[in-house]
């Protein structure tokens, strides 16, 4: 494992585990690029000084973020309703009547600025990944396609002035440089504005051995006392906090500048629960790394079991978070067939790393597997409620968050 100072306190961080070589999470690609495919080595440390868990090593973001990104927000009708209520939300609590103006981080294909783009508020999207900002564009969503940092946040002010509110959810954790973006927004946001995010949280990392949260895309791994360290340095503090049951678990995090709004008891509240579930203990890390192995070691030895008695198993949605747990668990395609997946971009191509092949969600209704191993576990909800077929049919879902079991 690298030798790799922390990106918030240049403290040398301690390392917690490795998960080996890995490839680009949301590279699917053809079999005539299998010879050149990237890797990096995957692993996570922790911060004893300002108690960031975060990669020791990330591919450059052009590698991830580019005019191919294959990952396109607006697939998950539960999300959409999320960012619908994300958004009114926004608008109620923290806009002004007259004139606001909303920048959003990673808007992707505008899943939540097309709320305030309804209802005609001045907004913008920063999105760095060409082919989903076009749909946002196309949607009539005004996009920068940009990578957000502070000298995208000053040519912003020129350009459209300050906001009233700066919002992200799942990118924030994407983004090493978080002392540019920090810089950015204050200069972006006017002196009493707000920033506003979500990401997925570390205490329901640890508690639901969500292991394959770790990948590339996600340098990050927060945690309130982690954040309240990074803004302290620029002068702004955490303000509120509100968790989420998207993504299998996040926080939203409402940020000010020192001094401009109330705290909530509820910071008080969730950063006691932090301190309660040891986050500062090197210990804790260790445990989850042991419960990682546990949990690799039960689904490996479940799909060999499967496929012994002669059973048929594809995965469904073939998510980012796939990437870390088919190639950290060694799943080939003699044990999971194909993936299936309802994104254009994907269907065709290989899985990164193992190149299990991406089917066409069609092929997964017209002939139904015995098992289906749950790639989208945080979408179960959404999922199992229009897959009533494949239970009836006598289909059985794999699952292994928070534990590795069948459900029939
Ligand atoms: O943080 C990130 C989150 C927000 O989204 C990004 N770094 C990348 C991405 O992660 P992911 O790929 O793990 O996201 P999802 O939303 O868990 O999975 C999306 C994939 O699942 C898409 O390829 C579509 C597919 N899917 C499907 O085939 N059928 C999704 C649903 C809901 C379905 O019913
Ligand atoms: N906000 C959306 C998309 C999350 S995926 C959602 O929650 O569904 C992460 C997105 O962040 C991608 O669209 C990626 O292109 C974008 N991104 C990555 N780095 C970024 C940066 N520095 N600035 C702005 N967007 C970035």
């Amino acid at each position: 494992m690298k030798d790799t100072l922390c990106r918030i306190c240049n403290h040398k961080l301690a390392p917690i585990m490795s998960f080996g070589d890995m490839p680009i999470a949301n590279g699917f690609l053809s079999k005539d690029e299998f010879d050149q495919e990237y890797f990096f080595e995957l692993a996570i440390g922790f911060c004893p000084q300002c108690f960031m868990v975060q990669l020791l090593e990330q591919p450059d973001r052009e590698v991830m973020f580019h005019e191919n990104y294959a990952f396109f927000s607006s697939t998950s009708m539960r999300m959409r309703d999320h960012f619908q209520r994300y958004a009114e939300w926004v608008i109620q609590t923290y806009l002004p009547a007259e004139n606001p103006f909303v920048v959003e981080i990673g808007s992707n294909d505008g899943i939540m600025l097309q709320f305030f783009a309804q209802r005609g508020i001045h907004h913008l999207g920063a999105e760095p990944s060409a082919n989903v900002a076009q749909v946002a564009i196309q949607k009539g969503i005004q996009t920068e396609i940009a990578f957000f940092d502070e000298a995208l946040a000053e040519k912003i002010v020129r350009e459209h002035g300050q906001a009233d509110a700066i919002l992200a959810a799942n990118v924030i954790c994407h983004i090493p440089y978080l002392h540019s973006v920090v810089k950015g927004v204050k200069k972006l946001l006017k002196p009493e504005g707000v920033f506003i995010f979500e990401d997925p949280y570390l205490v329901d990392i640890l508690q639901k051995t969500s292991y394959d949260q770790i990948y590339d895309e996600h340098v990050f791994y927060f945690s309130i006392a982690s954040l309240a360290s990074l803004f302290a340095q620029h002068d702004m503090e955490i303000v509120d906090v509100l968790p989420q049951n998207v993504h299998g678990g996040s926080m939203r995090y409402i940020i000010a500048n020192k001094g401009q709004r109330q705290d909530s008891e509820r910071v008080r509240l969730y950063r006691q629960q932090e301190e309660a579930m040891q986050i500062f203990s090197l210990d804790t890390y260790q445990q989850f790394c042991s419960h990682v192995e546990e949990s690799r070691d039960k689904l490996m030895s479940l799909l060999r079991e499967v496929k012994q008695s002669g059973k048929k198993v594809v995965g469904y949605a073939a998510t980012s978070k796939s990437t870390t747990v088919i190639n950290y668990c060694g799943i080939t395609p003699d044990l999971v067939e194909y993936i299936s997946d309802t994104t254009p971009i994907k269907q065709g191509k290989y899985s990164p790393g193992m190149h299990i092949p991406v089917r066409p969600y069609q092929e997964f209704t017209r002939n139904y597997p015995d098992y289906a191993l749950l790639f989208g576990w945080n979408h179960a909800e959404e999922i199992f409620a229009k897959e009533q077929a494949f239970k009836t049919a006598g289909g059985r879902w794999i699952v292994y968050v928070p534990q590795v079991h069948v459900i029939s």
